[in-house]
């Protein structure tokens, strides 16, 4: 499964890798906002599909619908007895700075993973053409060396590889990955092993945090902004009432926009069932390297669809018993 910031170039790769014609962007809107399935192909001896998700702050999604698109997606394969072989998450060498969305992104990434996980993922570097080596190499040494940055994802066994742009380097990091033990995400283990809510999820925590955040922000603004007014009426300064009042609404309603993703999260339904992935099982099939895990995956899903439905019956006639 290949992550990262919008325009960090997942689509790109997946194309060089697998062959696909997969759309890509130079543009500022976003361009994948569905996840959505390359391949399979075949490499050595392995039949690979990669799997593509759309990057948080997508200018076309929401932050919660991607969350929520993201974790459909992985509950609904980890129940049908599918593990991920490696998640590569994207990184622009070329960005001079990292700013607020491509660290929103890296802090998801990491919350979706846990830290066992974190061992078969990559953290792949491109875009390398786009500055000299000694530029590059300087920042991809501060991304290794700030606990705010990479450091601990790679302290928790994350590898780091550099992407040239072309077929071979997405080859030659694939038969890397490609060697990992099929892996339980920690976002998969939460909601299906421990059955938590998405909201009580690391990921959902993560969330519901950063909007706590903004939340602050806007009742600082807000009282502020009231001051501001209750000023412009005790002066009789009525363009300054009217610009401030412009802007009290502005700010109201992306108050509403915060909320209408804080619930989007809170109220999204518990237990995902085992039709939420819409791809069709041959192709899933072959969205891990086909191993001696697969037989005991195929039990396991067995098992777990088994318990799922059974969970659901007795949470039913409980309900029915207490008048819940
Ligand atoms: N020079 C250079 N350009 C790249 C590289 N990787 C991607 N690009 C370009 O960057 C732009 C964005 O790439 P995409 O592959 O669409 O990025 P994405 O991560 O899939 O973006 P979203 O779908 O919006 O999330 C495209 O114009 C690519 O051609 C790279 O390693 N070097
Ligand atoms: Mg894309």
């Amino acid at each position: 499964m290949v992550m990262g910031p919008t325009g960090s170039g997942k689509t790109s790769f997946i194309n060089h890798a697998s062959g696909s014609q997969l759309r890509t962007n130079s543009g500022l809107m976003s361009c994948t906002d569905q996840i959505q399935i390359a391949g399979p192909f075949t490499l050595d001896e392995y039949s690979i599909t990669l799997v593509d998700t759309p990057g948080f702050n997508d200018t076309v999604r929401s932050d919660a619908q991607i969350l929520g698109l993201i974790s459909d997606f992985v509950v609904a394969e980890y129940e049908r007895g599918y593990r991920f072989t490696g998640i590569l998450y994207f990184h622009r060498i070329s960005d001079n700075r990292i700013g607020g969305a491509a660290l929103r992104n890296f802090r998801f990434f990491r919350a979706l993973c846990g830290n066992h996980a974190l061992k078969s993922s990559a953290i792949v570097t491109n875009m390398w053409g786009e500055v000299s080596k000694e530029v590059g190499r300087e920042r991809e040494e501060e991304l290794m060396r700030k606990d705010i940055l990479f450091k601990p994802a790679l302290d928790a066994g994350a590898r780091l590889y550099r992407h040239e742009f072309n077929p071979e380097s997405a080859h030659e990091i694939l038969r890397r990955v490609i060697k990992n033990r099929p892996c339980t995400l920690l976002l998969q283990q939460e909601i299906v092993e421990q059955g938590k809510h998405i909201s009580a999820t690391a990921a959902g925590v993560a969330f519901l945090g950063e909007l706590a955040l903004v939340q602050q922000k806007y009742q600082d603004q807000l009282r502020e902004l009231l001051k501001e007014i209750d000023e412009a009426i005790a002066n009789h300064d009525e363009d300054d009432r009217v610009e401030l009042e412009d802007g009290l609404q502005r700010l109201e309603a992306q108050e509403e926009r915060r909320k209408a993703e804080e619930r989007l999260i809170r109220d999204a339904p518990r237990y995902h069932t085992l039709e939420a992935g819409s791809w069709g099982p041959s192709l899933i099939f072959s969205v891990f390297a086909v191993s001696a895990d697969f037989v005991w995956s195929a039990v396991s899903a067995f098992f777990r669809a088994a318990w799922l439905t059974l969970r659901g019956f007795c949470q039913d006639v409980g309900k029915r018993l207490t008048g819940a």
